[in-house]
């Protein structure tokens, strides 16, 4: 029998990177909704993930947390759905999935808190500076049509999710070759039903709120 795969999430978060990750494995998996006051602060949950944050998955006895963590792991695991790099793709996909779970959200989430980097400090920074990162970001998604090449990974699912989300929130500035990378990552049934599934959960967690 197969491990069972359950996903811990609210529908308003990063966990929309692990659901749309999910439903690109086109792997069976059930779906525990937590509230971010309650049960994402109780002891049940916090034995699956101390940070008592979501996105995890726990797959069997495996637990998984970090949105960039479940999509390598997920892509490694399930890798009928074709979406772990080739050894030609491996490169450009973990660093440029590493580049999002680090520099990027890091630099995008200082910018939105109001912090900016002093001029002369940035060395100690991992993420140097805000426009550097944006300049090398837009780089990355215009070097090839995909992140890792010519092809989807889920690298695009982690990159283009903090791509679409930073647009969307005005974290990132709204650069061509952001929109472009968006469109083309999100064009994907996949994504369209997660977002779907996303939308409506939200959608019942605020009517009944
Ligand atoms: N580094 C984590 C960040 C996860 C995270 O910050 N999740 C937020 C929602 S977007 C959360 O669960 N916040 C609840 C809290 O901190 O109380 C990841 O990339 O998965």
């Amino acid at each position: 029998m197969a491990d069972e795969l359950v996903f811990y999430t609210n529908p308003m978060s990063r966990g929309r990177i692990a659901r749309w990750m999910l439903e690109e494995t086109g792997a069976p998996y059930t779906t525990e909704i937590l509230g971010f006051e309650s049960s994402m602060k109780a002891p049940a949950y916090l034995a699956i993930n101390p940070m008592g944050k979501v996105p995890a998955i726990r797959h069997g006895q495996t637990i998984v947390t970090e949105g960039a963590a479940i999509c390598a792991y997920l892509a490694e695991t399930f890798p009928e759905a074709g979406l772990a790099p080739t050894p030609e793709e491996r490169g450009s996909y973990y660093r440029w999935m590493f580049f999002a779970a680090g520099p990027l959200e890091s630099a995008a989430t200082n910018r939105a808190l109001g912090f900016h980097t002093p001029a002369d400090k940035s060395r100690m920074a991992g993420y140097g500076c805000y426009a550097d990162v944006m300049d090398t970001l837009e780089k990355a998604v215009s070097a090839s049509p995909y992140i890792a090449g010519n092809r989807f990974t889920a690298a695009d699912v982690y990159v283009g999710s903090h791509v679409a989300w930073g647009m969307g929130f005005g974290t990132f500035e709204k650069r061509q070759a952001f929109a472009d990378y968006v469109a083309r990552v999100t064009d994907r049934a996949a994504h369209a039903r997660a977002s779907a599934i996303d939308d409506e959960a939200a959608s019942a967690m605020q009517k009944s709120a």
